[in-house]
């Protein structure tokens, strides 16, 4: 719906945010752990950039989220995006990180989670992301599964993301998100998307196939007040997708290493991300860069949708 937001006062949101967020105009969060901690530099900040642009392009106005100095900051200047993407050192923050960064007075990476969270803060309803954490393989003895799923479940955003890559279990991951009463709609698609590839194997609760569609499920799940987030699942373009069996090949080595190196908790994904683009030869860098991009023409559709309803 189209209302004016005001932002949390403990956020710092860059003038233009704000403007347009006061005007009712199409806004779309945008996070920084994928540039910290899901890509190698330089390629991250190019990403960033480009991502950034393509909102523009499309008419909305592109918020990047991240911690500076303890403030939870949306949207970042150019100089910003840069430190987010080489600096190797910045801490990555999910939802229960939040507090102690903002005490310490830290940088911190954004992950889909507590930008989620501080979307929401800001008034912002639209979140672009590349994939979604959720069930890890083998949570039913490590009991990982990502933060990302609980905030799913309890912040009014609608997240676009390329679905959930085999790193995790995505059957688990989707019962999950059902339990947590979570709409899970596939873009365009009847299959839930596996984020290199446009299939799973796994059928989508629910299926739309147009930015004003979205737009209208929007106002129905915030309408009703039903408190939860909604994930909007849009497949990696046909020409841009990896074989299914080429990246499972590269999948179970990549666990494999993991597991060999005691890798655990919050360096788990980050970890298997790297792994994965060296095992690929960089393939599956420059597929996740093209669906990035994808969601981001997608996302900006629908925020711009969304905006204009009355
Ligand atoms: N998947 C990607 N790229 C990413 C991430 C996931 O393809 O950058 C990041 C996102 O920030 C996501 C986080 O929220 O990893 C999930 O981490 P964890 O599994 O530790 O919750
Ligand atoms: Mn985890």
């Amino acid at each position: 719906m189209t209302t004016a937001t005001t932002p949390h006062p403990m956020l710092a949101v860059a003038p233009e945010v704000r403007e347009a967020l006061a005007d009712g105009r199409p806004v779309v969060a945008l996070e920084s752990t994928i540039i910290s901690h899901g890509m190698p530099y330089p390629q991250n900040v190019g990403m960033a950039r480009e991502v950034e642009q393509i909102v523009r392009d499309h008419g909305a106005v592109p918020a990047t989220i991240a911690i500076l100095d303890g403030r939870p900051t949306v949207g970042l200047s150019d100089d910003e995006l840069e430190m987010f993407g080489a600096d190797t050192a910045i801490r990555k923050v999910s939802v229960r990180d939040l507090p102690h960064v903002v005490a310490t007075g830290v940088h911190g990476a954004t992950t889909v989670a507590s930008t989620m969270r501080i979307a929401a803060l800001a008034g912002i309803r639209v979140f672009v992301t590349g994939g979604l954490g959720g069930v890890h393989q083998g949570a039913e003895t490590s009991m990982d599964v990502s933060a990302d799923l609980t905030e799913l479940s309890r912040t009014e955003v609608a997240v676009i993301s390329a679905g959930v890559k085999s790193i995790l279990d995505i059957g688990r991951t989707l019962e999950v998100l059902e339990t947590l009463g979570v709409p899970v709609v596939g873009y365009g698609t009847d299959e839930f998307p596996s984020f290199f590839s446009r299939s799973s194997g796994l059928p989508v609760p629910m299926r739309l196939d147009t930015p004003e569609e979205v737009a209208a499920l929007m106002q129905a799940s915030f309408g009703l007040g039903l408190g939860s987030g909604i994930s909007i699942a849009n497949p990696v373009p046909a020409e841009d997708e990896m074989p299914r069996a080429d990246i499972d090949a590269v999948i179970t080595r990549a666990l494999a290493d993991c597991a060999e190196r005691g890798i655990t908790g919050k360096d788990i994904t980050p970890y298997l991300l790297g792994r994965l683009v060296e095992l690929s030869d960089g393939r599956s860098l420059r597929t996740n860069l093209a669906l990035v991009r994808n969601n981001a023409v997608v996302g900006t559709a629908i925020a711009v949708a969304y905006a204009g309803l009355a």
